[in-house]
């Protein structure tokens, strides 16, 4: 066992007395966002279509909210991809925005009505927004990404962990090998384990070398669970600010990049 891997650990165990993953451990899981079935994939093309017309000016072509109008409307243009609003958001609400504008949800006026678009094109617009929700294609790698977000902790802390539900939508297993990014040295996937020494029944976490994501499941990292372990932390990531994660995934070596939100608990 190498010196930094039994260091990652005894992070891990620091952070487990202090408590700072213990808060989330208990909560049940949020619903993962449909996904558009086979059916519904002729309506989420057609859906893109009406986007790429008449919404792409403000929400930008991959609906990051960079449209060639997105500036000087007053108001910053939603970010349709932000795992943090598809997770909070419903489709209910969604079509509502489309047919009534922002401010029918509290939101600004510089989001317009589209009172001439039926329920089957709202519908079709729905699935397609809620496809862009962290949806990546790195080369031929098929894997949508949701709940992203990554632990907030106080600056005394040695380690934190990032978290995301991982859908692999293609035929082949993949496997999640780690990631990189400036705010620290180390990266690690690791798994929870559970020991009774004494007749106590105590929790660990032991680095693994790969997470599997089998063919059309869902790998999910989660406080208490599997996660990605963050070590050697150059900066301390604040809640409310956005990190850059570049996910590596195997077999081959395809990188991902992915903005995490800085939350203190999971997402619901
Ligand atoms: C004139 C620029 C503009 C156009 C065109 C536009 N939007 Fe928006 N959109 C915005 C702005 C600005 C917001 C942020 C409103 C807010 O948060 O108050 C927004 C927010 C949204 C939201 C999120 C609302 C929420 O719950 O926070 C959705 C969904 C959305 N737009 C969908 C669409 C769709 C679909 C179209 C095309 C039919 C479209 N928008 C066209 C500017 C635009
Ligand atoms: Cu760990």
């Amino acid at each position: 066992m190498s010196s930094s891997l039994r260091l990652s650990r005894d992070f891990c165990g620091l952070v487990l007395l202090f408590g700072f993953f213990a808060g989330a451990c208990s909560k049940a899981p949020a619903p993962i966002a449909q996904l558009p079935d086979l059916a519904d994939a002729s309506a989420s093309r057609a859906g893109e279509m009406i986007f790429q017309t008449r919404c792409f000016v403000c929400h930008g072509r991959g609906g990051k909210g960079d449209g060639p109008a997105s500036t000087g409307l007053g108001a910053a243009v939603r970010d349709l991809t932000s795992p943090s609003w598809q997770g909070s958001t419903s489709d209910e609400t969604i079509g509502k925005v489309i047919r009534s504008g922002a401010a029918a949800v509290g939101g600004t006026a510089a989001m317009a009505p589209n009172p001439d678009l039926s329920d089957a094109q709202i519908y079709s617009l729905t699935l397609y927004i809620r496809s862009l929700s962290g949806i990546a294609f790195a080369d031929d790698l098929p894997i949508k990404i949701e709940y992203a977000w990554l632990q907030a902790l106080p600056p005394v802390a040695e380690a934190t962990a990032a978290y995301m539900k991982i859908r692999n939508l293609g035929e082949a297993p993949l496997k999640l090998i780690g990631a990189s990014s400036p705010i620290a040295a180390r990266f690690e996937p690791m798994i929870t384990t559970k020991q009774v020494r004494n007749g106590q029944e105590i929790m660990g976490m032991e680095t693994v070398a790969e997470l599997e994501i089998p063919p059309g499941g869902t790998l999910e990292l989660k406080p208490g669970g599997n996660h990605l372990m963050i070590t050697g932390l150059t900066s301390h990531p604040k809640e409310g600010e956005r990190v850059k994660l570049t996910l590596r995934f195997a077999p081959g070596d395809h990188r991902l990049d992915l903005e995490f939100p800085v939350l203190r608990q999971e997402p619901k």
